[in-house]
């Protein structure tokens, strides 16, 4: 093949490489969450994942830290890490959805590897959770933990922006209820007709209790606090 042919048919392939690069990177990239349930109120599972280490230095540590929204996780067994849940105490006492009172919340994930994760290899950690009821961005912020240094996460991705930041916080969108699911609520309507007492505290006290919270999560101190507070949770 000619130079010239290989220049003609160059061009195109790298725009179509470049239009590639935009779309894919951020999935392929960074730290990524992949939920396999939107829908608000229903019970997910998400998979983390993290493409490289820091600069080149394998990773020894992954912190996901739990928004508000969602107070219980349960983490899928990972054989290369020690996988460990920390809670905090929630400001009041509150009602889960098969009516248990909950004194506290699940503030972070911790999986701490055996052996260090060669930069170049990723590796999946799988999470199950009851979304929130409530519609809009939920992020994860974490921070990895590098053999040398470390990685945050935690950066919001402005709505309608074109260019993501540099770090963004792994994040999707909690889509409309389905109404299928057992636990949640078509309607603020029919949950005041099924549940008195669970819409009440729904929709009574939810926003202070979660606004309490949002301010406990700074004591983390993993995190920037604001950044952290920020990133929590966004409304679409
Ligand atoms: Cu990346």
């Amino acid at each position: 093949m000619s130079r010239r042919t290989l220049a003609r048919l160059g061009a195109p392939a790298a725009a179509a490489a470049a239009v590639t690069f935009l779309v894919a990177a951020p999935a392929s990239a960074h730290v990524t969450v992949t939920p396999t349930e939107t829908a608000a109120g229903a019970y997910t599972v998400l998979t983390f994942s993290n493409g490289h280490g820091c600069e080149g230095s394998p990773t020894k540590q992954i912190t996901i830290q739990v928004p508000e929204g969602v107070n219980t996780v349960t983490p899928t067994r990972q054989p290369f890490y020690d996988v460990k849940v920390t809670k905090e105490k929630l400001a009041e006492p509150i009602k889960d959805a098969h009516g248990n009172e909950l004194t506290e919340r699940d503030a972070t994930i911790v999986y701490t590897a055996k052996t260090p994760l060669p930069d170049g290899q990723r590796d999946a950690f799988e999470v199950s959770l009851q979304l929130p009821e409530e519609e809009g961005t939920l992020a994860f912020p974490v921070i990895q933990t590098c053999v040398k240094g470390e990685t945050a996460w935690i950066e919001e991705t402005p709505e309608g922006a074109t260019e993501e930041p540099e770090n963004p916080a792994p994040a999707f969108e909690v889509t409309a209820a389905s109404g299928e699911d057992g636990h949640g609520h078509d309607s603020e309507e029919s949950a005041e007709k099924a549940e008195p007492v669970a819409a009440d505290v729904e929709e009574g006290d939810d926003g202070n209790l979660w606004g309490a919270v949002g301010a406990g999560a700074g004591i983390l101190g993993l995190i920037a606090g604001t950044t952290a507070l920020a990133l929590g949770r966004r409304k679409a």
